[in-house]
């Protein structure tokens, strides 16, 4: 067994001891109650799952096995230029401790190892029109590719629950060491002409991702690595996450549960928004003929869309009550890297612009920027304008957050989801009481 998966092991099989015995002794304590309004309202709130791998603080941001973006960054392993590799940040959520540089040069080589994508993948992408949107091309491409699950085929063989991880593990593996291929694969049919470009796997995980789409900027090297860290995991309740959880506690493989969860990162409030964002920012520019945009001809340009009856894309969150720290952390990595970008400078004028309009209207529970806000003017600036792919990079770094939580999830021997629904005439029931 491999040192990453050894170590898995001893952890989730002591964890998993602990978690049965405190179900068996304290299964019946009771540890929240549950509103009429938080029923009726996307389940904001409700304490319904166990979700190892991060956790969500409405002011400091997420956690990742307990530590911020900021202390991550000083943490793990890093690039030549300081940025976090998302290998080291696998380990971490896998093992809840910070890998050595060595173990993390060991996961590159083990992803390198097994990235090879069946051509029965490529065959399936090469049959959809070039201008499908590579979120459907990308979901697509991750069901061409299940007739590999190794869970799949285990369990047809009459596989052990005690060994389930250990299936779901194999198949995780192989999935994130494969989807920057075919990531990489969908960009270069749909925006340059399917000009493909191959591997270099002297390159870590990241740096080999942006050769592959095409760039070997250092500079676009850091922010991938940057970029596949801080999207990876969002504790387990946010759509695309909370999807994966679901289909795979039915014992769905990996691929099913994965392209599932990507369908729901391809909603415009959840990770479209990436895309979203830009789209809306070069509507912007374009109504109003100019690249540098003043802060009074944003704020009517987004009273307007308000107007519209429309969302501001990038800002408020479901959980979030502060800007977001990827939002600042891409912040960061602009001020640090990039000089004179009219587009980056408007996005920092629409973050002094869009809180206190989004205030004004007396609703939103969170008036900052989130994730989504910042991403896409990175992209831009590094030659990477073809803004409906945004979302597959998001995908990318998905992966690596929702298929840890999935190996977690059968290591701890979670059963089928099935929370429970009420009707109308309930909730008008309850409310007379
Ligand atoms: N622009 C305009 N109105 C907004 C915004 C916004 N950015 N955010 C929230 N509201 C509205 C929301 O539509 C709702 O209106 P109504 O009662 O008329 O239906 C009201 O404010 C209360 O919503 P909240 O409770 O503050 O937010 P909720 O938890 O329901 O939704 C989002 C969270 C993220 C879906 C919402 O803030 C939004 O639509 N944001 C824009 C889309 C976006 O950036 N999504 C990306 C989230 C991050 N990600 O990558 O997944
Ligand atoms: C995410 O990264 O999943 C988003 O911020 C949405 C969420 O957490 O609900």
């Amino acid at each position: 067994m491999d040192t990453l998966k050894q170590k898995f092991a001893d952890k989730a099989l002591s964890l998993y001891t602990e978690m049965r015995a405190i179900s068996k002794e304290s299964g019946d304590k009771v540890v929240a109650e549950v509103t009429l309004g938080q029923i009726m309202s996307g389940a904001r709130g409700i304490k319904m799952m166990q979700w190892e791998t991060s956790e969500l603080d409405a002011n400091v941001g997420i956690r990742f096995r307990g530590r911020s973006i900021p202390e991550i960054k000083q943490l793990l392993p890093s690039g030549p230029q300081g940025e976090p590799k998302p290998e080291g940040l696998f380990w971490l959520m896998l093992t809840g401790e910070v890998p050595t540089k060595e173990e993390v040069d060991q996961l590159t080589a083990d992803w390198h190892g097994r990235s090879e994508v069946p051509q029965q993948c490529y065959t399936v992408l090469d049959s959809l029109p070039a201008d499908t949107h590579p979120m459907t091309q990308f979901t697509i491409g991750i069901m061409a590719m299940q007739g590999d699950s190794i869970f799949d085929k285990r369990y047809a063989e009459g596989l052990s629950k005690s060994d389930y991880w250990d299936a779901v593990y194999e198949d995780s593996m192989n999935l994130i060491a494969r989807l920057p291929r075919v990531a990489a694969y969908i960009y270069r049919r749909a925006f340059k002409d399917g000009k493909h470009i191959e591997p270099d796997t002297s390159l870590d995980y990241s740096a080999n991702f942006a050769h592959m789409l095409g760039s070997d900027d250092k500079d676009f090297r850091s922010l991938m690595r940057l970029y596949l860290t801080i999207h990876a995991d969002h504790e387990g309740g946010n759509a695309s996450a909370h999807t994966v959880h679901l289909v795979a506690s039915t014992l769905a493989d990996p691929y099913r549960s994965l392209a599932a969860g990507m369908n729901a990162l391809a909603g415009p409030l959840h990770g479209l928004a990436n895309q979203e964002v830009i789209k809306w920012i070069f509507e912007m520019i374009d109504s109003l003929g100019t690249k540098t945009p003043s802060k009074e001809q944003i704020a009517t340009y987004v009273q307007q869309t308000l107007d519209e009856g429309k969302v501001i894309p990038g800002y408020g969150h479901a959980v979030l009550r502060e800007p977001d720290p990827r939002f600042t952390s891409q912040r960061r990595f602009a001020e640090q890297y990039i000089k004179d970008s009219d587009l980056i400078d408007t996005v920092w004028k629409i973050f002094d612009v869009v809180p206190p309009a989004l205030q004004a209207l007396g609703k939103v529970k969170n008036p900052w920027p989130n994730v989504d806000a910042h991403s896409g003017a990175l992209l831009v600036h590094y030659g990477f304008p073809e803004f409906s792919f945004y979302t597959v990079l998001f995908g990318v770094s998905r992966g690596l957050g929702v298929l840890a939580a999935g190996i977690w999830s059968r290591a701890l021997g979670m059963p089928l989801e099935r929370p429970k629904s009420v009707t109308s005439d309930w909730i008008k029931a309850q409310a007379k009481k």
